[in-house]
């Protein structure tokens, strides 16, 4: 099985980091990234994962280059939701029919990006595992979590394979995964627990475990989550966990990470605001349904990309 890891970012490189522990015999996974000089970076220094005081090194190798990939049979891809589209450009040379695309990005814009897939196959997956980028290809592990992974239509047997074997590889590097039949509600059970999580974090500076003991909080993530919830049920989305629980808990599980969001207004980068709050506002506005704490949760992250983001 030949892996391509689209996206080395935080969850790119601990899921790299997993597949390479996890994999046997012939199985080998190659980085692209369009930046060629972090892909020099990665070839030469590999990934670095990092748990608790142990630092374990993976050897990678890394292209910048579509052409340069052997035929491929799982795509990875790890880029934030607002590059799922170039990324797909990009990679395009080698998405042929036997190749499975796993989106794995936070929120739903990208959930109807996959007719741009071409004769390649859709999966979709979600993670609540907490990974912090620490400098280019290096990744601290920094809570675990659950991961699924499923197709949103009915797969062809090839593709479902491809997806057995990637749940295999991803197990026995350490996660765990479940292959699901309902990945749509999977998508949102994890939507409603970064709606109550990312944006706060990234106003308030605090870590995800931190964001518990702050005064007035948890009524912002509340009333954030329930509108999420109001919308979903207005959806005939399935709510799997009881959602308000569930972010706590994730909340408590990766107490000391740093919220993709957070990682991002940190570092001046375009946030996934729009695929998260901002979606919800959106979808909203389609079905009358009011979005008061999620508007102001855009506006306040809106605000704080326009002090950076040209
Ligand atoms: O998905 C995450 C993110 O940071 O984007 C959580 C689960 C909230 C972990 O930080």
């Amino acid at each position: 099985m030949h892996f391509l890891l689209v996206g080395p970012g935080a969850l790119g490189c601990l899921l790299g980091a997993i597949v390479l522990k996890g994999m046997t015999g012939s199985d080998r996974l190659t980085v692209l990234d369009h930046n060629a000089d972090r892909a020099g970076r990665l070839s030469r220094d590999g990934i670095g994962y990092h748990l608790e005081d142990q630092l374990v090194r993976f050897p990678v190798t890394a292209i910048a280059d579509p052409q340069l990939a052997d035929p491929v049979d799982i795509v990875l891809l790890c880029v934030k939701s607002y590059d799922v589209l170039s990324s797909l450009e990009f990679c395009r040379p080698l998405l042929s029919e036997r190749v499975l695309v796993l989106f794995m990005q936070n929120g739903i814009s990208h959930l109807q990006l996959q007719v741009h897939l071409g004769e390649a196959k859709a999966a979709f997956g979600t993670t609540t595992e907490g990974a912090t980028l620490l400098g280019t290809g290096e990744v601290r592990h920094a809570g675990s979590g659950a991961t699924y992974l499923g197709f949103l239509n009915t797969p062809e047997p090839q593709a479902a394979v491809g997806l057995q074997m990637t749940r295999d590889i991803l197990s026995a590097g350490g996660l765990q995964v479940h292959l699901t039949d309902n990945i749509l509600a999977r998508l949102w059970a994890k939507l409603f627990i970064n709606v109550g999580i990312n944006a706060l974090t990234a106003i308030l500076g605090c870590t995800n475990g931190e964001l518990l003991s702050l005064p007035g909080i948890d009524r912002r993530m509340d009333a954030a989550i329930d509108e999420a919830m109001h919308i979903a049920g207005k959806k005939n989305i399935p709510i799997l966990d009881e959602p308000h629980h569930a972010t706590r808990q994730v909340c408590l599980k990766t107490a000391k990470n740093i919220s993709s969001m957070l990682q991002d207004v940190t570092k001046k980068r375009r946030t996934e605001i729009d695929a998260i709050n901002g979606a919800l506002v959106v979808l909203g506005k389609k079905l009358g349904i009011d979005t008061p704490e999620n508007s102001l949760l855009s506006r306040q992250i809106k605000a704080m990309e326009a002090g950076y983001v040209r």
